[in-house]
């Protein structure tokens, strides 16, 4: 096996060192990764990615071109984009929402005594959300309560005659507007169901009135399915605060066992987590010649360890196989979503065991164990034992861990940042609404969503982040995004804080925050939805989400989850920049109502910006346009001479 020295011209996949030393191992070890597979597929078929491709009946597979306008049935080009588009946004809110269905079942199970060592672990936010939907918490205790809960949020999945209820939660004039336009979801099942149904061949075919059905059910993702999992990952697992930590490659050790957790439901890490310090396994660890036990993390589980145990994170969605290729894994434990089904074949190359944990989801080569929340310890307890087991197979010649690591400062749930800028005595969002409305925060920006290699992995996401807060702009992350951010050293203030513009920076300094906010996985997107509803309820920064000087973006994006996000941010009044377009391109009618009519329906639209300089620009110019009528730029004008300004200008 070669070693990292002696690489040829290590290849530039990525702003990250350290994935490019171990994309060149791979090439030089002939084990194909994505980049190799990407390049088989090349040239990827255009008829799929203008979306005019439609394979919904056997009459077809048909196609549009110019020669054949119409499928066999005479659906157009519009209508067979907007059904593709369609069916994406079903499966991504399916995806969160079924994450968030197996929360409740824990909480459900817990508040029964059937929960084995799974606690409720923040009573305060379980009150607190109980009361919020009218759920008596008086005299009453946490389980007690807790069954209550989980059963009002089981109901958030079916069907109702009324809109789902946490809908509520929004602003009201924005729930005035999904009312008006008639996409308010009543229930996350049926939202899907119908969106499935609607797609049907032979059933709606006017691309409009497809898209207002795709941004109903993403709003049954973003305000119901996502937020339900938030919510309850809270309750049951602790809501996060600040916690430093590291990430990439860097954090997987040569003399410890590496036990990796892969995928986004957090549950089982949980005890992963737990049974990790547990003093018999980690001297059993000792006793096979390891140092201990050393549990990390890849994409969104490892995000949700991260903020709730520090736990340090190996890398994001594009290094899920060169963490394999280190040879210093001894067990990956996957669960759902963004798991790559080439891990068993890098495995094999290795002595690393797959451990798949979902009954829904199964993957070559990985044995599977029947998770069950009534021994998520013993089952983690035996993961472990089979990682520690594998310690004495791995091959140390073959061991290349690449230096990189970096720190993190990760974990700023609505709660934290409400305490954070609120001091100790009064825990509010003013402080921020008062930076915004003077200006020395422009606005608010959310960047999110996946790496992909179809572009420099992470360079994007961190290119992006920077552009916007040298220009004021405060940055809320998630996902895969923060991660990248993590790993270009973005997430400790004393960085960051150092590339943030004068009056950003002295805000942040001033409340303790640093200029980038890690908010979670990719569910917890429902905290940026959230973050912007404390916003607007603080006041002064007008009535709705459309009001607000804030934009979202998804530079490098590549999944259905990051399609079913991008709507509901658009339905809840965002302006969101996306790195490359969705499958629309073929249906010039379907590209200008999602990037321009859409806007005088919901407030929000999409635009395609592949360069992140460009698209720095454009959320800047939106988030300007926002302050122009809020009045807040013309108020600052005014304001140029006093004190706090001249200080400003004398920096
Ligand atoms: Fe072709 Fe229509 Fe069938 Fe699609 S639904 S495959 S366009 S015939
Ligand atoms: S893990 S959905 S690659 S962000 Fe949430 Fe990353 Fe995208 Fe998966």
């Amino acid at each position: 096996m070669s070693t990292i020295s002696d690489l040829p011209a290590v290849k530039q996949v990525s702003r990250d060192p350290a994935i490019n030393q171990m994309v060149t191992l791979a090439g030089c070890e002939n084990i194909p990764t994505v980049w190799d597979r990407l390049k088989s597929q090349q040239p990827q078929c255009k008829f799929a990615t203008d979306g005019v491709c439609c394979r919904l009946c056997h009459m077809g597979p048909c196609r549009i071109t110019p020669k054949a306008k119409y499928g066999i049935c005479g659906a157009d080009a519009d209508t067979i984009a907007a059904r593709n588009l369609l069916r994406e946004i079903a499966a991504g809110s399916a995806a969160h929402s079924d994450h968030g269905r197996g929360l409740v079942r824990t909480l459900k199970m817990v508040a029964g005594g059937h929960g084995g060592d799974y606690r409720i672990a923040d009573p305060r936010r379980l009150r607190e959300t109980a009361l919020f939907f009218g759920i008596e918490t008086e005299n009453r205790g946490d389980l007690e309560i807790a069954g209550d809960l989980a059963d009002f949020y089981m109901r958030q999945f079916g069907w109702s005659e009324s809109p789902n209820d946490t809908l509520r939660l929004a602003p009201e004039k924005r729930q005035a507007v999904w009312k008006k336009l008639d996409i308010e979801p009543r229930g996350i099942d049926s939202s899907v169901v119908e969106l499935m149904h609607r797609t049907h061949m032979g059933v709606d075919h006017d691309y409009r009135h497809l898209i207002m059905a795709g941004l109903k059910c993403s709003l049954a993702d973003g305000w119901v399915g996502s937020n339900i999992a938030t919510t309850v990952s809270d309750i049951l697992f602790g809501t996060p605060r600040p916690v430093r930590s590291k990430v990439n490659l860097g954090v997987l050790r040569e003399d410890m066992v590496n036990v990796i957790v892969h995928g986004h439901e957090p549950t089982l890490s949980e005890m992963l987590a737990m049974a990790s310090q547990d003093e018999d396994l980690v001297e059993y660890a000792k006793s096979k010649g390891a140092a201990g036990i050393n549990l990390a993390g890849i994409c969104c589980t490892a995000n949700e360890v991260l903020m709730r145990h520090g736990l340090p994170i190996a890398g994001n969605f594009m290094q899920q196989e060169l963490a394999i290729l280190t040879g210093a894994v001894e067990v990956m434990v996957i669960d759902v979503q963004c798991v790559m089904p080439s891990l068993g074949q890098v495995a094999k190359c290795f002595h690393t065991r797959l451990v798949s944990t979902s009954e829904i989801a199964q993957t070559f080569e990985a044995e599977p164990i029947n998770y069950e929340v009534e021994h998520g310890y013993e089952h983690a307890r035996r993961i472990l034992r089979i990682a520690i087991d594998n310690f004495e197979n791995r091959d140390r010649g073959r061991v290349h861990i690449p230096r990189e690591s970096m720190e993190v400062v990760a974990g700023f749930s609505n709660q934290t940042i409400f305490h954070m800028l609120g001091g100790r005595f009064r825990s509010t969002f003013r402080p921020l609404n008062d930076a915004i409305i003077d200006g020395r925060i422009r606005g608010v920006a959310g960047i999110v969503g996946c790496t992909n290699p179809k572009m420099p992995v992470d360079s994007h996401h961190v290119q992006l982040a920077l552009e916007l807060i040298e220009r004021n702009v405060l940055v809320l992350e998630t996902g895969c995004s923060a991660i990248a951010c993590g790993k270009a050293g973005l997430l400790v203030p004393e960085a960051s804080l150092s590339r943030a513009g004068a009056t950003l920076r002295e805000v942040c300094e001033a409340v303790g925050i640093p200029p980038i906010l890690h908010m979670g996985s990719c569910v917890d997107n429902s905290r940026i939805l959230m973050a912007a509803t404390n916003v607007l309820h603080e006041g002064g920064l007008g009535q709705d989400i459309s009001d607000l000087p804030v934009a979202g973006a998804a530079p490098e994006w590549m999944s259905e989850k990051a399609v079913a996000i991008g709507h509901y941010f658009v339905a809840s009044g965002m302006y969101v920049v996306l790195g490359h377009p969705f499958y629309v391109a073929g249906s010039p009618n379907v590209n200008k109502f999602l990037t321009e009519e859409v806007e005088s329906l919901t407030g929000g639209r999409f635009d395609w910006e592949p360069d992140p300089a460009k698209a720095a620009d454009k959320m800047l110019a939106h988030i300007e346009k926002k302050r122009d009528a809020l009045g807040i730029n013309a108020k600052k004008e005014r304001k140029l001479f006093d004190m706090k300004e001249r200080r400003g200008i004398d920096e």
